[in-house]
């Protein structure tokens, strides 16, 4: 070890699946202290070889670091894997993908157990993780005081994001976030279902497609929260009357290029229903409100 090494946080990880993996090169590669536990012990062959320590079961895993983070599979997989463990005076972090409910229960678990306990949502996939250039980044939640006391440790494989003291606005901004960009992914799947079959090039489409979702994208984001913000729903643009009356030439192309219109017919028969509901000089902004059940 070197002097460098000493003056790093110690730090526990517990999974080392595709992103567990990758988080543990980068804190290797700091100069971090790292003891790291998997279910199948397999897995962390290459990093004992690149100088972690492999603890034999979670409890010398946890046992080895006041800073332990969790990147397993699901919620379930956390609580099988930290059942029985001893966390009193851990900093837990937990990585894993959950519900809102899932990561306010967990930290309620957490501390029940001496734990401290913050919640990360992960916006990156494995090979961002290490370069700050590629934009990745954790939202956090839980207690601040935590986040800002292991922040420097934290933001070493992506940035961080921290986003509210409820435990549960993590997994709430991460999910939020991926929900719109399956939205976006299902028209791009359209749009490239419609062109399939005819004499159109997809890599000539490509850059077309993108530029337009990116160019609508961004005002259409920006607008509804300022609508949302403000209540003033009107758009004498864009209005719901108009977007309507101009779906059956969608449904119809559709039908004329063989495409199945499952994945844009809930959002027109959406705008159909706002259109009912609000009048004619409404825009898209007042279908957040549709969306939402009430009580
Ligand atoms: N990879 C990605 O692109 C995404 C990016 C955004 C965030 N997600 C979330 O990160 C969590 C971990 O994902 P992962 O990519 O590391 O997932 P896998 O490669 O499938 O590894 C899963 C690890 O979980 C362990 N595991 C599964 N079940 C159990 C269990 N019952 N008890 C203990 N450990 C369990 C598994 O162990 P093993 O199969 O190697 O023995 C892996 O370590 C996840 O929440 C993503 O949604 C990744």
């Amino acid at each position: 070890m070197t002097a460098n090494t000493h003056r790093k946080t110690p730090v526990t990880l517990l999974g080392l699946g595709a992103m567990g993996t990758a988080l543990a090169r980068t804190w290797l590669a700091a100069g971090h202290p790292l003891t790291v536990w998997n279910r199948t012990p397999a897995r962390a062959e290459a990093l004992a070889a690149e100088g972690a320590k492999v603890a034999d079961s979670v409890a010398e895993a946890v046992a080895a670091s006041t800073l332990v983070v969790v990147c397993l599979l699901d919620d379930a997989s956390v609580g099988t894997a930290l059942d029985g463990a001893d966390l009193t005076g851990r900093d837990l972090v937990n990585l894993t993908t959950t519900t809102p409910a899932q990561a306010r229960a967990r930290a309620a678990w957490a501390e029940e157990r001496g734990a401290r306990y913050l919640d990360g949502g992960i916006m990156a996939v494995p090979p961002m993780v290490g370069i700050p250039e590629a934009g990745g980044y954790v939202f956090y939640s839980g207690s601040r005081e935590l986040f800002e006391l292991h922040r420097e440790s934290l933001a070493v494989p992506v940035g961080t994001a921290y986003v509210g003291e409820d435990a549960g606005f993590a997994a709430l901004h991460d999910v939020a976030l991926l929900s719109a960009m399956y939205g976006m992914f299902a028209g791009a799947s359209h749009a490239f279902a419609l062109i399939r079959g005819e004499d159109i090039d997809p890599v000539a489409f490509a850059p077309l497609l993108g530029d337009w979702v990116r160019a609508m994208v961004g005002p259409m984001v920006d607008g509804t929260a300022r609508g949302l913000a403000s209540g003033a729903y009107d758009d004498s643009e864009s209005n719901l009357a108009m977007q309507v009356a101009g779906t059956p030439t969608f449904l119809t192309t559709a039908e004329e290029q063989g495409v199945s219109p499952e994945l844009i017919r809930p959002y027109f028969e959406l705008m159909r229903r706002g259109l009912a509901a609000s009048g004619a000089g409404e825009g898209t902004t007042s279908l957040v409100d549709l969306l939402v059940r009430k009580g």
